[in-house]
């Protein structure tokens, strides 16, 4: 039987911006449409993507440099194409994604000042031509979005970096999402969750809607 190719989408936003309070709410639009959702995340979503993780949030590296830390996020995303990702999409599932390359434009590009050009050629080297058909950037005021992960436990080796660095990962986005306005659609992550899903649902429907050519 031939599938259509599936579609990829990400979300993506600096801590606290509420991705995890809305990627259920996303799957469940694109199931109720009738779609096979695989949900995943970055870095990790693989058996080694996740042990990459670990490395990368445990404060037991805290000296590691931005580039290692560039590296390993695309080690991570290497296995992650290639086994989760390009064969889901292959299947005419769609992959519903918690961050991707557009994280270490904005962390390790814009956060720790790696320039975007050596992180277009791993980008070109490591994702051939996959890349995302969807972005919704989750955004709101840094302080805002650190006070509520404040709330939760134990920071890890990335959310104990200070505000100006976030600044500088939230510039980044916003600078990303102006240069590719059709694919990163921004969403005011600042307002209450009802107000921020009716957003995401807006941008969602009409995306499931032209991709099914309804
Ligand atoms: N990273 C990188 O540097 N380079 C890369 O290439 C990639 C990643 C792929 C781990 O990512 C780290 O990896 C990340 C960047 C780096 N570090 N940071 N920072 P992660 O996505 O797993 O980690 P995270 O950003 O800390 O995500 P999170 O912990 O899942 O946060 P979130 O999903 O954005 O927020 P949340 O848990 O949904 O919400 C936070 C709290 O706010 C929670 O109590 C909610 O109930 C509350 N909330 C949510 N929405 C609202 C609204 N609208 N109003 C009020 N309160 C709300």
């Amino acid at each position: 039987m031939v599938h259509s190719r599936g579609k990829f989408i990400t979300v993506e936003g600096i801590e606290g911006a509420g991705k995890s309070s809305n990627l259920d709410f996303m799957q469940r639009m694109l199931e109720v449409s009738g779609l096979k959702v695989v949900r995943t995340r970055e870095p990790g979503g693989t058996l080694l993507g996740e042990e990459i993780r670990d490395l990368l949030l445990s404060h037991r590296h805290s000296g590691m440099s931005g580039k290692s830390e560039l590296l390993l996020m695309f080690a991570a995303r290497c296995e992650h194409i290639d086994r989760v990702i390009e064969p889901a999409l292959t299947s005419g599932s769609w992959v519903l994604c918690d961050r991707f390359t557009d994280a270490s434009y904005a962390y390790q590009g814009g956060g720790r000042g790696i320039d975007s050009e050596r992180i277009a050629v791993l980008e070109r080297w490591a994702q051939g031509g996959v890349r995302p058909d969807l972005t919704l950037l989750l955004d709101l005021p840094v302080a805002e979005g650190l006070a509520r992960a404040g709330e939760r436990s134990e920071p890890d080796r990335f959310e104990i970096e200070q505000q100006h660095f976030f600044h500088r990962v939230r510039a980044r986005y916003l600078e990303i999402a102006a240069a590719s306005p059709e694919r990163v659609r921004v969403v005011d992550a600042s307002l209450p969750l009802p107000l921020v899903q009716q957003q995401i649902g807006e941008l969602v429907s009409l995306f499931i809607r032209a991709s099914l050519g309804d």
